[in-house]
């Protein structure tokens, strides 16, 4: 029997399922959890909760979107799936969901992915994990609708930064072409996820923009956010993305760092290369990860302290 056989098993199985995604949720990490619990509720799974307790207000207009809860009182769920998460400690406060159910799964695209499930069906290779979600419900022979393509399409916009990133294949295009036989549209869910901001959103990256300094004659930019900058334009978690690519984007740059203060948590560190450094490798040293071009960390210490440490291990990497 396959993994996919297996995982279709416990699904047919489970009584209760509970769909978990990673800290500080991206589109990939909301598109597909809330693409799959969509799936099962089509499927007949009548109880299903998806558990997300920061979600971005930008994906508030998927299909049930309203639907996602910020905990739950079960329990012990029969059935834990993890979405596009790397590590068991990046399920952060919500583990607890995942090490009391009786059975676990693991649906992901990192290479860093520790196998930490009964049963983890893990592809490397796909630039999101939408499309690992893709083949797995096409193996599972779940339907996908227009509403659950949809939440697939934002998953594969944003984690491909609109086609952009080296990661995409011809599959990409392959299943994005089936998407839109279902009648999802590219044209309004791009806009929506990629191109319109918040007004608070355009102001901090107006801020961060402006406060941009390069090292190494012009191959690292690197720009930051403070708690008090986040206070002053009234930004919400999630109005930071894209700030980091604004310095990738220019002429000459290798890698854009980005750090922003997070309440309770330190300094979280974003990295984006180019061409000749896998940013993966550094953040690894710092104990956090990512992709080869897409990279971060948490850190203790103050904005001037941090960005030295990082620059410098940047610079070893040029
Ligand atoms: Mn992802």
């Amino acid at each position: 029997m396959s993994t996919l056989d297996k995982i279709l098993e416990e699904i047919n199985k489970a009584e209760s399922i509970v769909i978990l995604t990673h800290e500080h949720p991206d589109g990939d990490a909301v598109g597909t959890s809330l693409a799959l619990y969509n799936a099962l509720k089509l499927y007949g799974k009548n109880n299903v909760d998806l558990i997300i307790p920061e979600c971005p207000k930008t994906f508030n207009f998927l299909p049930n979107a309203n639907e996602i809860k910020k905990e739950s009182s079960v329990e012990n769920y029969d059935l834990a799936i993890a979405i596009d998460c790397s590590t068991y400690k990046m399920l952060n406060g919500w583990g607890k969901y995942f090490e009391n159910a009786n059975s676990t799964v693991v649906i992901d695209h990192h290479g860093t992915n520790t196998m930490y499930a009964d049963y983890n069906f893990v592809n490397p290779d796909a630039p999101a994990c939408a499309e690992v979600m893709i083949v797995a419900l096409n193996y599972f022979n779940m339907e996908i609708n227009k509403d659950i393509g949809t939440c697939l399409l934002v998953a594969i916009i944003t984690d491909t930064g609109g086609f952009k990133y080296q990661g995409v294949t011809a599959e990409t295009f392959q299943f994005v072409a089936d998407l839109l036989n279902k009648g999802v549209n590219v044209s309004d869910t791009y806009r929506k996820v990629l191109q319109v901001k918040t007004k608070s959103a355009f102001e901090l990256s107006r801020l961060a923009t402006n406060r941009i300094e390069f090292f190494e004659s012009g191959k690292i930019a690197y720009t930051y956010v403070t708690l008090e900058d986040y206070d002053k334009f009234n930004a919400i978690y999630g109005d930071h993305e894209g700030i980091v690519d604004v310095g990738r984007d220019i002429e000459g740059v290798e890698v854009s760092i980005f750090i922003r203060e997070v309440k309770g948590k330190g300094l979280k560190v974003s990295l984006r290369s180019n061409d000749k450094v896998n940013v993966d490798e550094i953040a690894l040293l710092f104990g956090g990860g990512g992709h080869l071009k897409a990279a971060g960390f948490y850190i203790n210490g103050d904005f001037d302290t941090v960005k030295e440490k990082i620059i410098n291990e940047v610079k070893r990497y040029l």
